[in-house]
């Protein structure tokens, strides 16, 4: 099976860079795919996008060198399942809160007897060649995504569960969950003490810890904490903010701020 280049970089403990897909554009994907980025993730949960075109969005990015990765709309073994078809060589579940949860996303990524996923590989066969079916399991990568209180509380149970190839912070919705606005930096010392927490839970498992950051400057205060997948924005909120920055050298206006939500 072609090899998953994001998972041996994670395993040399390599600090490792993702792309993140958000509008409907299998060229963009593409492009994405050709910048040096590590991996790129095509975003159902909060792209402008549904299924159908989710599998062009892996095309693009499987067009070029970086691992195609999905991030799901929610926990559902069927669609995770079908992104796993359309060629997704990781999956990225939001809102893991139990163990449980985490238990069932591992299940989803994985063929009987370690899992539950439905044979049909279809465009995965294509992509990663004749061995799909043996190798999968051992090459996709799970993530849960962790952004609540409830999660932090079961957090300990879910970096435990065998077969997570990591965690993964959403820490805008995790912002909101200890009461705090999203989208701040530096961030809240809330928010910044839980994440300190998740990167050392999740080392001391054995596992691995990837971030969605606002820009490149949180990424690598990120990466110095620890992270080991970063993800700095969306290709929609990088593309605006460069936008920006270059309308206001033009104007001679004062630059951007910076900050948002990486969105
Ligand atoms: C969050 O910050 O909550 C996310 O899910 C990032 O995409
Ligand atoms: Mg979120």
């Amino acid at each position: 099976m072609r090899e998953n280049l994001l998972k041996r970089l994670l395993e040399d403990n390599s600090t490792t860079i993702n792309g993140w897909v958000s509008v409907d554009s299998p060229y963009l994907s593409e492009v994405l795919s050709y910048s040096g980025l590590d991996s790129v993730t095509v975003d159902l949960q909060h792209g402008m996008f549904g299924f159908g075109a989710a599998v062009g969005l892996l095309q693009g990015v499987s067009a070029g060198p970086a691992t195609p990765m999905a991030r799901c709309v929610t926990l559902d073994s069927a669609t995770i399942g079908k992104l796993l078809d359309a060629g997704a060589y990781g999956i990225i579940c939001p809102a893991i809160d139990t163990v449980e949860q985490a238990r069932a996303l591992v299940a989803a990524c994985r063929y009987p007897p370690r899992g539950v996923r439905s044979f049909g590989p279809a465009r995965g066969l294509l992509y990663g060649g004749s061995d799909y079916v043996t190798a999968a399991d051992s090459t996709i990568l799970s993530w849960a995504m962790i952004e609540s209180v409830t999660a932090l509380a079961n957090l300990d149970e879910i970096v435990a569960v065998p077969g997570l190839s990591g965690v993964f912070v959403g820490p805008n919705d995790l912002a909101l969950s200890l009461g705090e606005r999203p989208g701040q930096w530096p961030l809240p010392a809330t928010v910044w003490a839980a994440l300190e927490r998740i990167v050392s839970a999740s080392h001391s498992a054995g596992i691995k810890a990837g971030i969605f950051c606002v820009d490149a400057e949180s990424a690598r205060a990120l990466a110095e904490l620890g992270f080991d997948l970063l993800t700095p924005g969306t290709d929609v909120s990088i593309l605006r903010a460069a936008v920006e920055d270059r309308v206001a050298a033009i104007r001679d206006s004062a630059p951007r701020q910076g900050g948002g939500s990486g969105y």
